[in-house]
């Protein structure tokens, strides 16, 4: 019997290698996956009878499912308080150092249960998906006891059960030093690596290890021995690199084959030689950016000149960035950080699936790729990092099945 599925009469950006746009498209999916994408008049006499249903796009622009690279999604309570503080002119790190700021939600998430804080992260997955998010990575960071970071990733692979997504979990256990480490930092990030990795991977909670390497937080040597003990596992790194101050954290990570470096304000062009010779794709956070109200921008040009790829992603999180909109983040790295289109595009697709190491299963639309699309009212691509909060997504099909219609 066939099964499979003709997604017609679209235009559509296959975001992979041979970015190919094709006017008169067509996708041939067969359960989760795609089989053929082209332009129709070409499809193959011999898939013909594979078709079991041909769905009218309408001329719509169709482009892979969105892939949000970066966000801390799950956590409990808001930080709005200290909104009036930076008012006041408290900086961020100010903030941090009088034990606010992700220690002020490390305390909200410890003392929510698992349904809570299920319940409180719902719905900025769902803001997410309305915008044609398929694939999304949610990091642990506010639990920082071995208990309370795995209910985070608990509630992570959770959402991903409970919605049609593709969650990738990262371990950032070493996000911030907790009370009960206070002064003993070593120790802490020999605990994570000795004890609580092993144990939440072995659990099949972690995708990946992220570490926030600045000098509010960890440095590149803490760093190193922890990327010692994933690598130990099989496990991929990533990192926090260069927000607030260059202490040589991306070039660390580069030597570890990171699937990522995030943030990248401060990142020098050691860092960027190194990153290029790695293939470590650069994630540019510009709804942090905004929020921070910083001035330093991550090199763009020479991250391009270099050849680095580069992701966009909402770093989704209740201090620098309490929002979930990918396409916020998308007119703000066209505006502020000067994205082209094309690189938006990519961004969100190809550099993100890479980011997170899943670009050989989706990001793209290619046959054997997850058939994970979105379709959208523009005229033109380039209105994914045109509009400001205004949202064309109109259909959002997951894993071969339509999951969002508007
Ligand atoms: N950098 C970030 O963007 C988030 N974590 C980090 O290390 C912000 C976390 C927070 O302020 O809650
Ligand atoms: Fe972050």
């Amino acid at each position: 019997m066939s099964t499979g599925k003709l997604w017609r009469n679209a235009r559509i950006t296959t975001c992979d290698e041979e970015a190919r746009i094709l006017v008169q498209g067509a996708l041939l999916t067969e359960g989760e996956r795609i089989t053929w994408v082209g332009e129709e008049p070409a499809l193959p006499a011999e898939l013909e009878r594979r078709i079991a249903e041909r769905i009218d796009l309408r001329g719509r622009w169709v482009t892979p499912g969105l892939v949000d690279c970066h966000t801390h999604l799950v956590f409990a309570g808001t930080r709005a308080a200290e909104l009036a503080a930076r008012l006041r002119g408290e900086s961020y790190e100010d903030i941090a150092r009088r034990g606010g700021g992700i220690l002020t939600t490390v305390r909200a998430t410890r003392a929510a249960s698992e349904s809570q804080l299920l319940e409180e992260s719902a719905p900025r997955l769902e803001s997410l998906l309305r915008e044609g998010v398929t694939t999304v990575e949610i990091k642990s960071g506010y639990g920082l006891t071995l208990d309370d970071e795995a209910k985070m990733l608990r509630v992570a692979r959770r959402l991903g059960a409970l919605y049609p997504v593709t969650v990738r979990t990262t371990l950032l256990a070493a996000h911030a030093v907790p009370p009960e480490f206070a002064g003993r930092q070593d120790e802490y990030i020999d605990t994570i690596a000795r004890e609580w990795l092993p144990r939440l991977h072995g659990d099949g909670l972690v995708d990946a290890v992220d570490i926030f390497c600045d000098r509010i937080a960890f440095t590149a040597a803490q760093a190193e021995r922890l990327f010692t003990a994933a690598a130990r596992l099989g496990i991929a790194v990533k990192m926090h690199a260069e927000q607030l101050a260059n202490i040589g954290g991306t070039r660390l990570a580069a030597r570890f084959g990171a699937h990522s470096c995030d943030h990248l304000e401060r990142t020098d062009a050691d860092d960027i030689a190194a990153m290029a010779a790695a293939g470590t794709v650069a994630v540019l956070l510009p709804v942090a950016y905004h929020v921070l109200g910083e001035t330093v921008k991550p090199p763009v040009a020479a991250l391009r000149a270099a050849g680095v790829p580069m992701a966009v992603a909402t770093d989704c999180n209740p201090g620098s960035a309490p929002g979930a909109s990918l396409l916020l983040a998308l007119a703000f790295a066209s505006r502020t950080f000067g994205l082209t289109p094309r690189e938006l595009l990519d961004g969100v697709t190809r550099n993100a699936a890479r980011a997170l190491g899943v670009h050989t299963a989706r990001g793209t639309l290619a046959p054997g790729i997850a058939a994970d699309f979105a379709a959208w009212d523009v005229e033109s691509t380039d209105e994914l990092g045109y509009w400001v909060a205004c949202n064309p997504c109109r259909l959002v099909v997951r894993a071969g099945a339509v999951t969002r219609r508007d």
